[in-house]
């Protein structure tokens, strides 16, 4: 029942896919709202990497269904090598986004990992979307709404191929949460794929407990639980702060409850934190939000538990 003590901070401040600017603000607001001190508090030992460069934004419309695909893929490749290598450190590698197309380079960075040390691998997916669009049911072209979809093997080679081997992951082993927004073509192709979505319908009806007990369930000794953790999986009245608010989403009780249940499993080994967008914040309260969500995973509690 240890969740690493060892934590690599690693900023990747860019909004490359994303449909709003300002998400590559977001690593710095984290640490502002006191993100390493929290930790710390908590007798985790922190070293902030600090940020990846990678290419700016050219805020360009799509080509062939994706907007800014090369440099979605230079930030991916650079988020891929950080995180792979904190992990062949020993350390749990928090990734402070930027949007949330940057789960590719960190999932299948880590997925490369659990290939390399035998390990099986559970992703829980905590966002107000699916992100499973390709280019041929995306919208808008941007890219932060096909991650999983790439990490599944869907979408383009330069992405898909980013972490050694394709897919980089089998869709039975994520579990979304918290989901309340897909657009028509992804919804048919989240049900073909059978991926395991607990979406807000599911939480209103049997609760974010059993809801997480689900998801959690089936880990064991060899398990390496990832986080990925969009912020606008809650709901617009506690976390304005980002690009994409979907009303109706977790409220802070809920939140809370899943991030110590997760906690309480003392599996998580990986973790993003995206799509934190400051320049749409009330006074940096999504950031402090967010750093309080962080401790549960870590372990606060209101209480001694047992
Ligand atoms: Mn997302």
């Amino acid at each position: 029942m240890t969740t690493a003590r060892h934590v690599t901070l690693i900023g990747a401040p860019t909004d490359i896919g994303a449909g709003a600017r300002g998400a590559s603000m977001g690593p710095e607001a984290l640490r502002v709202a006191g993100l390493a001190e929290a930790l710390r508090a908590h007798g985790v030992d922190v070293l902030d990497r600090g940020n990846l460069a990678g290419p700016s934004n050219p805020w360009l419309p799509p080509t062939d269904g994706y907007r800014h695909l090369d440099e979605v893929t230079a930030w991916n490749r650079s988020v891929h090598d950080a995180v792979h290598a904190a992990l062949g450190d020993g350390r749990m590698p928090i990734l402070l986004g930027g949007d949330h197309c940057l789960g590719l380079g960190s999932i299948s960075a880590v997925a490369r990992h659990c290939r390399e040390t035998g390990k099986k691998l559970r992703v829980l997916w905590l966002d107000a979307h699916a992100d499973f669009n390709t280019s041929k049911l995306t919208p808008s072209g941007n890219i932060h709404g096909m991650p999983v979809a790439c990490l599944c093997g869907h979408g383009p080679q330069q992405l898909i191929e980013i972490g050694g081997h394709i897919p980089a992951i089998d869709p039975k082993w994520i579990r979304q949460i918290g989901i309340r927004s897909v657009d028509e073509g992804e919804k048919r192709f989240v049900h073909e794929v059978g991926l395991e979505v607990f979406d807000m319908r599911y939480i209103d009806e049997m609760g974010m407990r059993h809801t997480m007990e689900l998801a959690l369930a089936t880990m064991d000794a060899n398990t390496h639980l990832h986080v990925s953790f969009d912020v606008d999986f809650l709901d617009p009245d506690i976390a304005p702060g980002v690009g994409t608010t979907i009303p109706g989403g977790p409220t802070y009780r809920e939140a809370q409850l899943c991030m110590e249940m997760i906690a309480d499993t003392g599996r998580m080994a990986s973790l993003d934190v995206m799509e934190l967008n400051p320049a749409l914040d009330v006074r940096n309260k999504t950031a402090l939000v967010a750093v309080d969500l962080i401790e549960s995973l870590f372990g606060k509690s209101t209480l001694m538990r047992k």
